[in-house]
């Protein structure tokens, strides 16, 4: 997989894009990597958690636009639908954890790979930008879903219309991301971060994770009913019953996923 990195440490599974030259700007071969990467470690019992990283000096500048300019390009429609979406879909499906660090800019579709993370650390040289407004296309691959959730609708407006960069200290205030940090100790505190939620119960974490994502757009007695439901599936499992020996015995828990 030439334009993509996949490293697993620590139950933690890395995914590096990795066309620096090009700032990561995705193309048909990186968005199938990615998609395909995804699978794989949604599959893999062995991680936890994943990072989601860019190499070089940016996270991701969006769609590769050159690319675009190649004869017959897919309808932007098509585009969206056969390759963008499936991959922001599994990220919110995915039953793990992804923490994005965001290593420097993150443009358009690439911006969007951020918001679809389940945390964000950032480097203080990074920076979010909804280009897609500067080429006369509108926010795409979950943005306009997922920023007014994450900042406010005010502020997502501001970001989406208006279009100029949030710089990591600004994304840090309106709560577009968890923590900042020098860039030098970037990756070693994402993969810090992915590994306590590696350590955690794999059931407990991504059922958490699907609450979360429910209450968007669930009632208060829907959300209450979900939580029960979750919680009886949680309350069943052997994670549960480690933990709570765990704290009798004070040790650490060991938790599998059982
Ligand atoms: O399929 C579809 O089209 C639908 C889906 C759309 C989703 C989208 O993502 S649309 C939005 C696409 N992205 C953009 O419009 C962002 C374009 N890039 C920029 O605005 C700037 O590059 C950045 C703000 C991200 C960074 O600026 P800067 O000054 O730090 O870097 P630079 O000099 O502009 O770029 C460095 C190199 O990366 C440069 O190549 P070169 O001249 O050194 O050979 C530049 O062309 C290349 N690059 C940057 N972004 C892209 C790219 N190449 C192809 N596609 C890019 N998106």
């Amino acid at each position: 997989m030439p334009d993509l990195r996949l490293e697993v440490a620590d139950a933690v599974a890395t995914i590096t894009l990795d066309r620096p030259d090009a700032l990561n700007a995705l193309t048909i071969a990186l968005k199938e990597e990615l998609l395909a990467t995804l699978e794989t470690v949604a599959g893999d019992r062995a991680v936890r958690a994943v990072v989601l990283t860019g190499a070089g000096r940016a996270f991701c500048a969006g769609q590769d636009l050159r690319e675009r300019l190649q004869p017959d390009p897919t309808p932007l429609a098509d585009e969206l639908r056969l390759r963008y979406n499936p991959i922001v879909r599994t990220m919110r499906a995915i039953e793990k954890p992804i923490v994005g660090a965001i290593n420097g800019v993150a443009a358009g579709a690439g911006a969007s790979l951020v918001f679809a993370c389940d945390l964000r650390i950032a480097a203080e040289t990074a920076s979010f930008v909804l280009a897609f407004g500067r080429i006369g296309l509108v926010p795409d691959t979950g943005a306009t879903w997922l920023l007014p959730r994450l900042v406010g609708a005010a502020r997502a407006a501001e970001i989406a219309l208006i279009g100029d960069a949030v710089g990591a200290a600004a994304a840090l205030e309106i709560g577009l991301v968890n923590r900042v940090v020098p860039a030098e100790t970037l990756a070693e505190e994402a993969h810090a971060l992915a590994a306590r939620l590696a350590d955690g119960s794999p059931r407990a974490t991504a059922l958490t994770k699907r609450a979360l994502d429910r209450s968007w757009s669930a009632s208060f007695d829907d959300q209450l009913e979900l939580e029960a439901e979750l919680q009886g599936e949680a309350g069943a499992s052997a994670d549960h019953a480690e933990g709570v020996a765990a704290f009798i015995e004070k040790r650490p828990p060991r938790f599998t996923g059982d």
